[in-house]
């Protein structure tokens, strides 16, 4: 038996293919994304264009997949740029991936959804899990939409498909691409090279974000969770930390005492704005024992000791 990973050389799907390959042996997982891997992904690697659903059919066959961990995705920001291959992509990807997965013998299905299926009309603080979801983004629409067809494909074919709401992600070994959460990550690396960073979001923008081992370790957990205990087949709310890029730039600040940060925002700003700053995550806590175990100051710390080793 296999596990395919779709959208491997993307931030979260890099570190998450390297969790499988530790925990079931590098030969079991094999990596996929449309866009040869720069260095980081090892063998077995196919190249894959998620909307081509008979090759998708034919690595399942061929590695005899059983568990399919669906990161392929447009972010947010990049989204905007070209909305009608955003949706194309990330909601009929999607369907691809639930219908072969229910036609075959695939056993499980992760679904990385996210914050983004929040909108303006979502209580900001302390976000709960069941609330309206409007969200102004397409990327965000794609997410409300493949949340949805989860829980159908769950509740009508019993297809065992789980998901979690990330928030924005901070890590040290890979980067992110054409979110609006990006910011958390670049402003460590140009701190680091250059002692100054430009940022595309206001000061006291506060947003949801989570750093990479909490990503990753949630991704175990909610997988290898009994299925009675997964009581929602949407999207779990999760949440690790709630920030502003004022705030993050004093935590670096503590290390670098010379870092400096000015305020450039851009329509990415709107986008923040429309996200909650908090979530509320009782719901995973109670059925599958979520708890983060990040916070700003201790990720800070992390991020820049691991970085300062690769620029050494
Ligand atoms: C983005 O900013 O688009 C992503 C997300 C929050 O889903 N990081």
């Amino acid at each position: 038996m296999s596990i395919l990973v779709t959208g491997a050389n993307g931030q979260l799907g890099t570190i998450l293919t390297e969790a499988l390959r530790s925990k079931h042996g590098s030969h079991k997982v094999i990596a996929s994304d449309i866009i040869r891997p720069k260095g980081h992904q090892t063998d077995p690697f196919v190249m894959l264009d998620i909307l081509n659903v008979q090759r998708i059919g034919e690595i399942i066959a061929d590695y005899n997949v059983k568990q399919i961990y669906h990161m392929a995705a447009i972010l947010s920001a990049n989204g905007e740029w070209n909305p009608q291959k955003t949706w194309n992509v990330n909601l009929n990807g999607l369907l691809s991936i639930l219908e072969i997965a229910r036609l075959t013998e695939v056993e499980k299905v992760f679904f990385p959804s996210t914050i983004a299926v929040f909108g303006p009309s979502t209580p900001k603080e302390m976000t709960p899990q069941e609330v309206p979801m409007i969200p102004t983004t397409v990327y965000g629409m794609s997410k409300v939409a493949g949340e949805l067809w989860c829980n159908y494909y769950h509740k009508r074919y019993e297809l065992d498909v789980r998901s979690l709401r990330f928030p924005g992600i901070i890590g040290y070994d890979s980067m992110p691409g054409g979110g609006t959460t990006d910011y958390a990550v670049e402003i460590f690396h140009e701190a680091l090279e250059h002692g100054a960073y430009t940022c595309f979001l206001e000061g006291q923008t506060s947003l949801p974000m989570m750093y990479m081992p909490d990503a990753i370790r949630a991704i175990m957990i909610l997988m290898d969770s009994d299925t009675k205990n997964i009581r929602i087949r949407s999207g779990y709310n999760i949440a690790g930390m709630s920030i502003t890029p004022s705030q993050l730039a004093a935590e670096i600040t503590k290390h670098l005492p010379h870092f400096e940060i000015t305020y450039h925002s851009d329509f990415r700003q709107k986008i923040a704005e429309s996200w909650p700053s908090s979530i509320d995550d009782r719901q995973a806590k109670e059925d599958w024992g979520w708890q983060p175990q990040y916070d700003l100051s201790t990720m800070t710390e992390d991020m820049i000791q691991q970085l300062a080793k690769f620029k050494e």
